[in-house]
C-alpha cells in the first residue's frame, strides 16, 4: 500500500482552516491530504470526528525535583501516557540545576529518565537556578547548540531566585543565543514578606497560601520582568499568568512595541481562591489539592483570563503539570505541610484534562473557535519553542501527530479515570462537552478510547533549532 495508515472521513482543524478531508501517513509524517485515500495498509474511521493537531504541552513538570521529602508524582512513563490519554502528542518539561551544581550535567542525567520512558515524543526545557560564569560562558551557549534552546527563570522561591542582576545576565545571553526565556514571574521578596505576616498572625492553613500571593505580587514581578526584557531587547514568554492586573502589564509591554508572549492555564479559567478553603469539606487541608503558584483567583477574574483568550493576548494555555499526591507524607499532607502553607508543594495534576476542559468551556460554550483552540494548545507551542513546522499543524511533511476528537462526547472528569500519578484531581466530577478519542503519535496509535496502547520507548526526546 502507499500509506501506513488512512484516516478517513473527518474534519480537519487547523489554525486557521476547518475542512474535510482524508489524510495519508507515511513513515510518521503526513503524506497525503486529499479527498478519497484508500491505499492504505490500516484504515480509521474519523466520520463524525474532528482531525485536531496533537496537543502539544509546552508547561509540565515531570519527575523534578521539590526539596526535602517532597516526591513528585510522575515520572516519564506516567507523565506521558496520561498526555497521551488527554489527546496529546508532544510535553515539554525541565531539566532543573540545582543550586551549585552543573546546569549540563543535570540535564543530561534528567535527559536519561526520558530516554526509553515516553509514551510521546517530549521536548526538554531548562531551568537556570545558579547563573554562574561557567554556566553563562560554557555550559548554557552548548546546551543551546545541544538543542535545549528554551530556558525558565524564577523571580521567587529560595533554591530558584534570581536578582534582577542575574535575570538580566541571562536575558542577555539568551538574545546573544537566540535562546527563548520563559519566565515565572512572582515577587521573592513581597511573598516572604506576607508570608512571615500571616504566619504570626495564625494564618497557617492553605488558604494563607493565596493570600500570600496577591495579585500585586504577580503584577509587580511581571511589570519588572518586562522593563528588563526592554532593556535587552529580548522576546520573553511571562508563563502561567493568573491574574488581570499582570495582563494588563503584558498588554502595556505590547503598546510599546515589546515582544511579551503570554501563557494561561485551566486552573485560572476554572479554579478560585476559594478551593483552597477546602470547600466541601470539615477539613482545611483539602485546599492543598489546589494549591499551586501563581494561585487561582476571584470568580471575576476568570472573565478576564478569557478575554486575554479570546482577543489575542495569550499565545498558549498549558496545563503547567506539577503533580503531587495529596494523601501521601511525600507530597500535600508533607508533615511540615500541616504546620504552614509555606511547606505545602505548589502545583497541581492537569496534564489529561487541559484539553477537554479548555474544549468544553471555550468551543462548545462559544467562547472561541475551533481554530483558535488549535491555535492555543499546539500550533503557538510550537511555533515558540522551535518545533515548527515539524510539529503543531496538519500539513504535508508535518509529524502525523493527530487527535480525534468529537465534539459532541459528554464526559465527567473522575479521578478514576484518569492515567497520571496523582491520587485525586482538581477537577473531580467537572462536566465537559468534547472529548478524545484516539492519539495518534508519529502515525502510530498510542490511545484509544482512555486506554493507552502504545508502546513505552515510542516517544523521543527531541532536539530543537532556535527559533526564528
Ligand atoms: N511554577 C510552576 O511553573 N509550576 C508549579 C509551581 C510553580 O511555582
Ligand atoms: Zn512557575
Ligand atoms: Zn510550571
Amino acid at each position: 500500500p502507499e500509506f501506513d495508515l488512512a484516516v478517513r472521513g473527518g474534519t480537519l482543524v487547523t489554525a486557521t482552516d476547518t475542512f474535510p478531508a482524508d489524510l495519508g501517513i507515511r513513515d510518521g509524517r503526513i503524506a497525503a491530504i486529499g479527498a478519497r485515500i484508500t491505499d492504505a495498509a490500516r484504515t480509521l474511521d474519523a466520520s463524525g470526528l474532528l482531525v485536531l493537531p496533537g496537543g502539544i504541552d509546552s508547561h509540565v513538570h515531570i519527575a523534578q525535583a521539590s526539596g526535602p521529602g517532597i516526591v513528585m508524582a510522575d515520572d516519564f512513563a506516567s507523565a506521558t501516557r496520561a498526555a497521551a490519554a488527554g489527546g496529546n502528542t508532544c510535553v515539554m518539561p525541565f531539566a532543573l540545576q540545582p543550586r551549585g551544581a552543573s546546569l549540563r550535567e543535570a540535564t543530561h542525567a534528567y535527559r536519561a529518565l526520558a530516554e526509553g520512558q515516553c509514551h510521546i515524543d517530549v521536548a526538554i526545557h531548562l531551568i537556570v537556578s545558579d547563573p554562574t560564569p561557567a554556566v553563562l560562558g560554557q555550559e548554557l551557549p552548548a546546551l543551546i547548540a545541544e538543542g535545549y534552546t528554551s530556558f525558565k527563570v524564577f523571580m521567587t522561591y529560595d533554591d530558584l531566585v534570581l536578582n534582577d542582576r542575574q535575570i538580566l545576565d541571562v536575558f542577555d545571553l539568551a538574545r546573544r543565543e537566540g535562546a527563548r526565556v520563559m519566565v515565572h514571574a512572582e515577587g521573592y521578596d513581597a511573598i516572604r514578606y506576607m508570608t512571615e505576616k500571616l504566619e504570626k498572625a495564625g494564618e497557617t492553613r492553605p488558604f494563607g497560601h493565596a493570600l500570600s500571593r496577591p495579585q500585586v505580587v504577580e503584577r509587580e514581578a511581571a511589570h519588572r520582568a518586562i522593563s528588563h526584557a526592554e532593556l535587552v531587547d529580548l522576546p520573553i514568554v511571562i508563563v502561567h499568568v493568573s491574574g488581570e492586573q499582570a495582563m494588563e502589564q503584558i498588554a502595556w509591554g505590547r503598546e510599546r512595541g515589546l515582544k511579551i508572549h503570554a501563557e494561561t492555564c485551566p486552573q485560572y479559567l476554572t479554579l478560585t481562591a476559594d478551593h483552597m478553603k477546602g470547600l466541601g469539606s470539615d477539613d482545611p487541608m483539602e485546599g492543598a489539592k489546589y494549591v499551586c503558584s501563581p494561585p487561582p483567583r476571584e470568580a471575576a477574574n476568570q472573565a478576564a483570563i478569557w478575554r486575554g483568550i479570546q482577543t489575542g493576548l495569550f499565545d498558549v494555555v498549558s496545563s503547567d503539570h506539577c503533580p503531587f499526591r495529596y494523601d501521601d507524607p511525600a507530597g500535600k499532607l508533607n508533615p511540615k505541610g500541616r504546620t504552614s502553607f509555606r511547606w505545602v508543594p505548589n502545583g497541581i495534576p492537569g496534564i489529561e484534562t487541559r484539553l477537554p476542559i479548555l474544549f468544553s468551556e471555550g468551543v462548545s460554550a462559544g467562547r472561541i473557535s475551533l481554530n483558535r483552540f488549535v491555535e492555543l494548545t499546539a500550533t503557538n507551542h510550537a511555533k515558540l519553542y522551535g518545533l515548527y513546522p515539524r510539529k503543531g499543524s496538519i500539513g504535508i511533511g508535518f509529524d502525523a501527530d493527530l487527535t480525534l476528537w468529537d465534539p459532541n462526547r459528554r464526559e465527567t472528569i473522575r479521578q478514576a479515570n484518569l492515567h497520571h500519578g496523582a491520587d485525586y484531581t482538581p477537577w473531580e466530577g467537572f462536566s465537559v462537552t468534547g472529548w478524545p478519542v484516539t492519539t495518534i503519535a508519529r502515525g502510530a496509535i498510542v490511545a484509544e478510547n482512555g486506554r493507552v496502547v502504545g508502546p513505552l520507548g515510542h516517544g523521543q526526546v527531541i532536539d530543537r533549532a532556535v527559533s526564528p
